[in-house]
């Protein structure tokens, strides 16, 4: 365990300080295809305690789990050719098998739709069948030129949902149904602050009528990031897969089709919003571990009392329901266990000496702002770490609120935007809602700095007042909506 301290600070130079962390808290390794990573223990079981929620909440809309296949033809693909040209450099093709090249080669799916919707199209017959609604976890792979781990990987993880309903209202429900959920995975488990908006017509997916988005935003880099997307897909898959059914009046209609997604992305944006330069701070509600005993012993101390105690306090927080463990090793020191600990962004360190034994207590000491407690044994314990690990969970996503508050600025005009831009904020502008000006926002940005051309992070739903007369900050047309702006990742 003798490791040494991060060499890189946050405010300093983020981008190899979230490098470090993630290898220092044993979150990711490194392999020789650039852009894939091995997901580790310590990020991995992020992961399943996010699914774990997200599946209760599924399973309670009645959607089905299900696992298609990784490959996908080159015809199904070509049907839905009209949105897909923008994509297809990252669409990786499956050639040869053994020696022999394949006769028709297969792609490895970047997203499921040319897969899913042939069935869909088999399965869905008549309006008793409907709504139908599918969701797989799997992984899909699009090659990435310009790779950050769980950021931007050439493979990720995912779950895609994919459903279909007779009604347009059904589907729109839907879609903010599924925003929500996201919502409440980045600021409830996550403990990110998010905006909920809808796409601009530059932004959202080609093949979908709208789609909409939870945007999170990294002050350290001032970029913007999408943080899962819901589309409403509208009858366009409908009409390229040929999904029909025949409603109550014995007619055939199209169905309405969504489909919605979240990635290992979360985990990325998760640690660059939160960590410090100790390393990883995680969020209690999907931490791997909650809470971490820490034996104290140096000499002239009842070792094996200490332990025992330790023990003790395992099994009963164990039982209670959290996730714990107790570092019982005798080949480091009580200080390099904390240290050690603190890379890897455990929440509640709870810390056992010979003092604590004699005063019949423990002391607590959190992650998120080095606050010491000590904690009456007599007092029910199992309480104590569950109120501290919610005040943990509550304080992050305040503080972080906090600085991605003072990341925004608003913009009037185009000296206004041009100025927050520079200082790295989000920005919030009055826009004429024109996909030409928004095109043209790019290009004006696009020599501006390294950082690579502004765009429209979404349009939010919560809508500041606009008066009449207000104009568009790049246009100078009259302003329809106010939309977030930025650079991103
Ligand atoms: C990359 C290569 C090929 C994104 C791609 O957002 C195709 C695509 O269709 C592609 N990158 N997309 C859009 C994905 C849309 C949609 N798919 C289902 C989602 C949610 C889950």
């Amino acid at each position: 365990m003798a490791e040494l301290g991060l060499s890189y600070k946050k405010d300093e130079n983020f981008g190899e300080w979230y490098r470090q962390v993630l290898l220092r808290a044993d979150m990711i390794g490194y392999t020789d295809i650039s852009g894939c990573y091995i997901i580790r223990h310590w990020a991995m079981k992020i992961w399943e305690n996010m699914k774990a929620f997200f599946e209760a909440e599924t399973d309670e809309m009645e959607i089905e789990s299900c696992t298609y296949p990784l490959f996908v033809t080159r015809d199904s693909l070509e049907r839905e050719k009209s949105h897909i040209e923008g994509f297809a450099p990252e669409v990786a093709w499956v050639t040869e098998a053994g020696k022999s090249e394949l006769k028709v080669p297969v792609a490895i799916r970047p997203t499921s739709e040319a897969i899913m919707y042939p069935d869909f199209s088999k399965r869905i017959r008549s309006h008793l069948d409907l709504p139908y609604k599918q969701n797989q976890w799997v992984n899909v792979v699009r090659w990435e030129s310009n790779p950050t781990p769980f950021i931007r990987s050439k493979e990720f993880l995912w779950q895609e949902g994919h459903t279909a309903f007779a009604t347009k209202e059904e589907a729109d429900h839907e879609v903010q149904e599924m925003l929500e959920l996201y919502r409440k995975i980045y600021e409830e488990y996550l403990a990110v602050p998010v905006v909920k908006g809808q796409k601009t017509e530059l932004e959202k997916f080609a093949g979908a009528l709208y789609t909409t988005s939870v945007e999170a935003f990294i002050p350290n880099a001032g970029r913007g990031i999408q943080g899962a997307t819901s589309h409403c897909l509208g009858q366009n898959f409908a009409k390229m897969f040929d999904v029909k059914f025949e409603n109550e009046m014995q007619e055939k209609a199209m169905v309405w089709q969504n489909s919605w997604a979240y990635t290992t992305r979360t985990i990325g944006v998760m640690v660059m919003v939160h960590g410090d330069d100790r390393g990883l701070v995680m969020p209690p509600k999907v931490a791997t571990l909650q809470a971490i005993v820490i034996p104290v012993i140096y000499r002239d101390v009842d070792t094996e009392a200490i332990l025992e105690a330790c023990r003790k306090t395992v099994v009963t927080l164990k039982k209670a329901g959290f996730r714990v463990k107790a570092d019982l090793s005798r080949t480091s020191t009580p200080g390099q266990k904390y240290w050690h600990w603190e890379m890897k962004g455990v929440p509640l360190r709870i810390e056992i000496g010979q003092r604590d034994l004699d005063k019949n207590q423990v002391r607590f000491v959190r992650r998120d702002n080095s606050e010491k407690v000590d904690i009456p044994l007599n007092n029910n314990l199992v309480e104590r770490v569950k109120d501290t690990l919610d005040r943990i969970q509550q304080n992050m996503f305040d503080v972080a609120r906090e600085r991605r508050d003072a990341c925004i600025q608003v913009a009037r005009t185009w000296e206004e935007f041009m100025e927050a831009l520079n200082q790295k904020k989000m920005i919030l502008a009055p826009w004429c809602d024109e996909m030409d000006v928004e095109e043209d926002v790019k290009k004006r940005t696009k020599g501006e700095g390294e950082m690579g051309a502004a765009k429209s992070l979404c349009t939010p739903f919560e809508q500041p007042e606009l008066p009449e007369g207000t104009l568009c900050f790049a246009s100078g047309k009259p302003a329809r909506k106010w939309t977030y702006w930025g650079r991103t990742y």
